[in-house]
């Protein structure tokens, strides 16, 4: 099966984000959303989309919820979100029928983080911190993934130096699953006009200079001309600013994340 967004409806990013005379399908290329999530559950009996609650992880809930697919949808509660993050499962729980499921951290391995290291210890060096993202993010996402045959995320090729490659279908070799990334090609403003045109809820944090969300003490605000993911992790170099859970068959052997 070939997923190539841009032929099957083509949708210019530089297009102003909200003109009134558009028609929806002019400003995102939901057309091809759609057409790649069914195809994904024809495809695949029982897939799942990883939703972090990000903007655009609620772009692609709302197309699976709203049309009824049958693709589960979870998300990783690391203990560490933010309120509004939080806020926003609930909120979500008023507008769609289906729910989200939520995976936690082993309990006995976040109690052995804290006690070797302390809580905040992922400020200290890249390996704590990988291994709090590792207990809290990866090894979740693993239990998540069981029994899956494939699984969608909502990650965009312009979202980071480490993501400019990203196919819309891949293998991954780390969980041995194909994955899949219906949102690669899209732009920050396609993400947005669906948000705004179909009234989907989102994270308040977005309107306080959040583009990127993940756990609390890890994200902060950008500045005006910072990148998106300048707020994640922002005491890392740009090149490492992945917690794990998109880790590349190239990575894997070399034990390093990549996308
Ligand atoms: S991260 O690797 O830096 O945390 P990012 O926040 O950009 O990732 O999200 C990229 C994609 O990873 C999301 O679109 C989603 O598919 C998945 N993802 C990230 N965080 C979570 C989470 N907490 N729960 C479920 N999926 C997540
Ligand atoms: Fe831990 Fe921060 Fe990774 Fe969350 S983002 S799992 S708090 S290191």
């Amino acid at each position: 099966m070939a997923l190539h967004a841009r032929q099957i409806l083509k949708a210019d990013s530089t297009v102003h984000p909200h003109p009134v005379s558009a028609a929806p399908e002019m400003r995102y290329p939901l057309i091809a959303l759609t057409s790649q999530l069914q195809a994904i559950a024809g495809e695949f009996r029982n897939a799942a989309f990883a939703s972090s609650l990000g903007a655009e992880d609620m772009v692609v809930t709302d197309a699976i919820f709203t049309q009824d697919l049958p693709i589960a949808v979870f998300t990783l509660d690391t203990g560490r979100l933010p309120d509004e993050t939080l806020d926003l499962l609930q909120r979500m729980r008023g507008r769609y029928s289906r729910e989200v499921e939520v995976f936690r951290p082993d309990a006995a391995d976040v109690q052995g983080y804290v006690s070797a290291h302390g809580a905040n210890a992922f400020y200290e060096s890249v390996e704590l911190r990988k291994s709090c993202c590792h207990i809290r993010k990866v090894a979740p996402l693993s239990r998540a993934l069981a029994g899956r045959d494939a699984w969608v995320t909502g990650l965009r090729r312009a979202q980071s130096v480490t993501r400019t490659d990203l196919p819309l279908r891949e293998f991954d070799a780390a969980h041995g699953l194909v994955k899949f990334n219906p949102l690669a090609e899209w732009s920050e403003q396609e993400v947005w006009a669906y948000v705004r045109d179909r009234e989907v809820p989102y994270n308040a944090l977005h309107d306080r200079g959040y583009p990127s969300i993940g756990c609390g003490p890890c994200t902060r605000a950008i500045r005006h001309g910072e990148d998106v993911r300048a707020g994640r992790w922002w005491w890392e170099s740009r090149d490492r600013k992945e917690c794990g859970i998109h880790l590349s068959p190239l990575a894997k052997q070399t034990g390093e994340t990549t996308t």
